[in-house]
């Protein structure tokens, strides 16, 4: 036979090794591969039939119906292998569709923790009205948190703040630090850095070596108010906390200056607002007495007063010139008021139930 001829065997070689290649082809990819090797233009069945014209007479009916028959053969197989490799892609897919009618699946949701949210609200209170927000170090030197504010080192009002110390208290050579036992100490870092007029507002953590109880935790925070100018008076301290009184707890409140002493402020004042469950009265109509207010008709908010001349010498301010007025307050006792807590133990027991109610 000449060149290009196919002899019956070869034919069947060439069969046997395209049914074998079908049956491995295991995607789309691979079937198409397939195809252009034996039965595409160029591919190898082709070129059988291309090449009969030079099998010889007697041979070419032989030939030719072999190779017709054969591609019949591979156009079948290719069609039927075509269709099961699609129906093996739909059953894949069919096990990865959504089912529309299965019930959602819920995602757990986190909260803004309590004491984030009271800060948050005081806070845009206070930047409603001009003050500017913010925060200082946790770790403080005890100028800070003392000296500055007027409380010598063995000045008995330091026993009015059980401290954590950091560095061994009267120890040699040491500048003494400690964990802040209130915000107070921002009133100096601010002032020292800034010339008046300042209005801030500084929310935080603080620290006091006391057992806790139902009002009580050696971790609280605070938020410290301060206001310097030289016009600023007791009356500016009413206004504004009379105005912080009204946002958070109702606009009927009214508010208490009590005298009060705080080193670093003169006169000094607790500053409490009449109670918004018995309206003040200390009693329910049912003559029970208000379990909130303790029967007092009032709940204390904030320590406060006028910046204490001491402390503005202290920051290189001229008292004569300027005048300030500077409050604190605990942030879990403010929230306690605001959401009906009974125990400021809840805020940091991580207990769900609790948090999941804000
Ligand atoms: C102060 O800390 C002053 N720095 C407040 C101040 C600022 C006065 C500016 C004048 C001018 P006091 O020690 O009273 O004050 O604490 C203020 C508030 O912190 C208290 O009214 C109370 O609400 C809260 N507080 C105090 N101790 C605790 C505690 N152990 N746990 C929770 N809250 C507390």
């Amino acid at each position: 036979m000449s060149s290009g001829e196919e002899s019956p065997l070869d034919l069947d070689r060439l069969e046997a090794e395209a049914l074998n290649l079908l049956g491995e082809a295991s995607n789309a990819g691979a079937l198409d591969a397939w195809r252009v090797r034996f039965l595409g233009r160029s591919g190898a069945l082709t070129s059988v039939l291309r090449g009969l014209k030079d099998v010889s007479p007697a041979d070419r009916p032989q030939v030719g119906a072999r190779a017709n028959r054969l591609k019949t053969t591979l156009e079948e197989f290719w069609k039927s292998k075509q269709e099961a490799l699609r129906e093996e892609e739909l059953r894949l897919a069919a096990q990865f569709t959504l089912d529309v009618t299965l019930p959602g699946k819920t995602f757990p949701v986190g909260r803004i923790h309590p004491i984030n949210r009271i800060t948050r609200e005081i806070c845009r209170i206070f930047t409603a009205m001009g003050f500017q927000v913010v925060e200082g170090p946790e770790v403080e030197w005890d100028y800070y948190n003392f000296e500055a504010l007027n409380i010598p080192k063995d000045h008995p009002a330091r026993d009015m703040f059980d401290t954590l110390w950091i560095t061994p208290e009267g120890s040699e050579g040491l500048k003494p630090m400690l964990l802040r036992t209130h915000t107070s100490p921002m009133q100096v870092r601010v002032m020292e850095k800034t010339s008046p007029p300042v209005r801030v507002v500084v929310p935080g953590r603080v620290y006091r070596y006391e057992a806790t109880d139902a009002t009580h935790e050696s971790m609280f925070h605070q938020v410290e108010g301060l206001a310097v100018d030289e016009d600023v008076t007791m009356a500016d301290l009413k206004g504004t906390l009379y105005t912080f009184a009204r946002a958070l707890f109702g606009q009927e409140r009214q508010v208490r200056f009590r005298c009060d002493y705080f080193p670093f402020v003169e006169p000094g004042v607790e500053v409490a607002v009449d109670c918004f469950v018995c309206q003040g009265k200390g009693v329910h109509a049912d003559g029970q007495g208000c379990r909130l207010c303790k029967g007092t008709g009032w709940l204390e908010v904030f320590g406060a007063g006028m910046v204490h001349p001491q402390v503005l010498r202290n920051v290189g301010y001229d008292p004569r010139r300027y005048r300030g007025f500077a409050f604190g307050g605990g942030l879990e006792r403010i929230a306690m008021l605001r959401y009906g807590i009974d125990d400021i133990r809840l805020f940091f027991s991580n207990d769900l139930r609790f948090l999941r109610q804000f």
